[in-house]
């Protein structure tokens, strides 16, 4: 028997590769598989060396090299080619065995599929894997979701040796039932799109409305990177600013292309967000920003009719449609000065609202996800780990847990400081003609949140005479209707 392996993986793209040399580096015995042998063969050529990895050429031998119970990890792309491998390999499994899908999955689709294995008596394991292929190799940060015995009785070792390290504490954590580990994966993917637009918008404003070069933008990205926004994303995005194109001798940012892809767990946040009421408009806006990049013809057409401030079109020799500020081409220090703490402001609010997004669907289906447990296995390994999630963990780790982020002290405190250059800043990109849609929709948030009362009152008043929708009063209870189509008296709905 020593011949079993302990760990079975399939799919040995960039993910899956990585993961398995992983384990492997642990000494934990792997058996890979692929769909297409050669990827395997090329694998084990390359990396088979590095610890106990063995290679299979079919579904089946893969899975019989397998020790009993078996635990088995797809990695492959999210959607049908993940329902494809779990046909396959389902039939080969027994009651008791596990397996995991650490692909992107959507998480209604791991709760079908959890309920297909478990009526074959299989563990199914739905584990969101962050941090790119470094992640991957290194310590990803890994947010596992199922049945928490089977997680605890055969996964957890091998997750807890993988993941990222932070303080000494993984960055991995059990998330909850069925599809929590998925949804968790996917608020964390909507997390980051807020992020990177807000770093986008920033650079933006920092190079069109305050004037500076984008060598300095880089190095004030870098100097950022010292204080409170201390993060990974701070960090790639100044070394993406400071890199120059080898064959134009141009910041590399000047001859990317402008329009931002997507892979769909952007839009799956905000889909879910609308579907559960959530306001989740940092994210949203972020979706949003990336689609209106991607009509790159339409806005070279529109670039050159609509009128920006002053009434300044577009033209040739100033392609962004701005020249500094006011169009003077002056710097703008204030500007530059006040963003830090924006962008600082704005991320709380992503987060805040990311936060409150997971504790709605928690709620509702059940999962009680701990959000103290999120903050802690974000910190290292993944795509937005960053300084200030220490703060978070800190503040869903009281008892009781904020209503929402914002009303914990240190993030109250810390908002009420940033609010004066925040509202600079968004006013300032108005009057400049510069899109920050992250950093205003923030903005209107915070502002919305903490208004004991607002002007949907109108809303309802506008509802009730065009629809007889019917309203409620602030000073009695019941349901009313002004008889607005004849003598205008109140009745009880
Ligand atoms: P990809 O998402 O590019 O998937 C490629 C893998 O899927 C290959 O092994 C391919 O096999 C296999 N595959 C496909 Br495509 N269709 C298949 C089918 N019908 N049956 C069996 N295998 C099939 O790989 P990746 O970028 O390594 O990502 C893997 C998973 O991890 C995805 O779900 C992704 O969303 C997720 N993820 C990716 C990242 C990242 O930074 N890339 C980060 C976090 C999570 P083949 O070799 O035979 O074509």
């Amino acid at each position: 028997m020593s011949q079993e392996r302990h760990f079975g993986l399939t799919g040995l793209a960039t993910m899956g590769a990585n993961l398995a040399r992983n384990v492997a580096h642990h000494g934990i015995p792997v058996a890979v598989h692929n769909r297409t042998t050669s990827r395997m063969e090329r694998f084990i050529e390359e990396h088979g060396g590095e610890g106990p990895l063995s290679g299979h050429r079919s579904t089946a031998d893969w899975v019989a090299a397998l020790a009993r119970p078996r635990v088995c990890m797809s990695m492959v792309q999210a959607g049908p080619a993940t329902d494809a491998v779990i046909e396959e390999i389902l039939p080969l499994l027994e009651a008791g065995d596990v397996l995991i899908d650490g692909g992107n999955a959507n998480f209604r689709d791991t709760q079908r599929r959890h309920r297909t294995a478990a009526a074959r008596g299989v563990h199914f394991i739905g584990a969101g894997v962050s941090g790119g292929e470094e992640g991957a190799l290194h310590g990803p940060s890994i947010m596992p979701g199922g049945e928490r015995e089977a997680y605890e009785r055969s996964v957890r070792d091998v997750f807890e040796a993988i993941a990222a390290d932070v303080d000494g504490t993984p960055c991995c954590a059990y998330v909850g039932p069925d599809g929590a580990g998925h949804y968790v994966k996917m608020v964390h993917n909507g997390i980051e799109y807020a992020d990177m637009q807000l770093i986008a918008e920033s650079y933006d404003l920092l190079r069109h409305g305050a004037g500076l070069e984008v060598g300095q933008i880089a190095e004030r990205f870098e100097r950022w990177n010292e204080g409170e926004l201390e993060s990974f994303l701070i960090e790639i995005a100044a070394r993406v600013l400071a890199h120059v194109d080898v064959s134009t001798g141009q910041p590399l940012v000047d001859v990317i292309l402008d329009a931002a892809e997507q892979k769909g767990t952007g839009r799956w946040t905000a889909q879910d967000a609308l579907e559960r009421g959530v306001p989740l408009t940092g994210i949203t806006e972020a979706v949003f920003a990336r689609t209106l990049s991607a009509l790159h013809g339409e806005r070279e057409l529109a670039a050159g009719r609509l009128a920006g401030p002053g009434g300044r079109t577009v033209g040739d020799a100033d392609p962004a449609g701005l020249a500094g500020p006011a169009g003077s081409g002056g710097r703008d220090q204030q500007l530059a000065d006040d963003l830090e703490q924006a962008l600082y402001a704005s991320k709380i609010v992503a987060y805040a609202q990311g936060f409150a997004q997971m504790a709605a669907a928690s709620e509702a289906e059940g999962w009680s996800i701990s959000l103290g447990d999120m903050a802690t296995i974000w910190r290292g390994g993944c795509i937005i780990r960053a300084r200030f999630l220490d703060r978070i963990r800190e503040a869903y780790d009281r008892e009781p847990g904020p209503a929402n982020l914002m009303l914990a002290d240190f993030f109250a405190q810390a908002l009420a400081e940033a609010q004066d250059p925040w509202r600079r800043v968004v006013a300032r990109a108005a009057e400049l003609g510069i899109p920050a849609p992250a950093f205003a929709s923030s903005l209107a948030y915070y502002d919305g949140y903490r208004r004991a009362r607002g002007p949907a009152s109108l809303i309802q008043g506008l509802r009730d005479l065009f629809g007889a929708h019917t309203y409620r009063r602030v000073d009695r209870d019941g349901v009313f209707h002004v008889m607005w189509g004849e003598d205008g008296r109140e009745v009880e709905a």
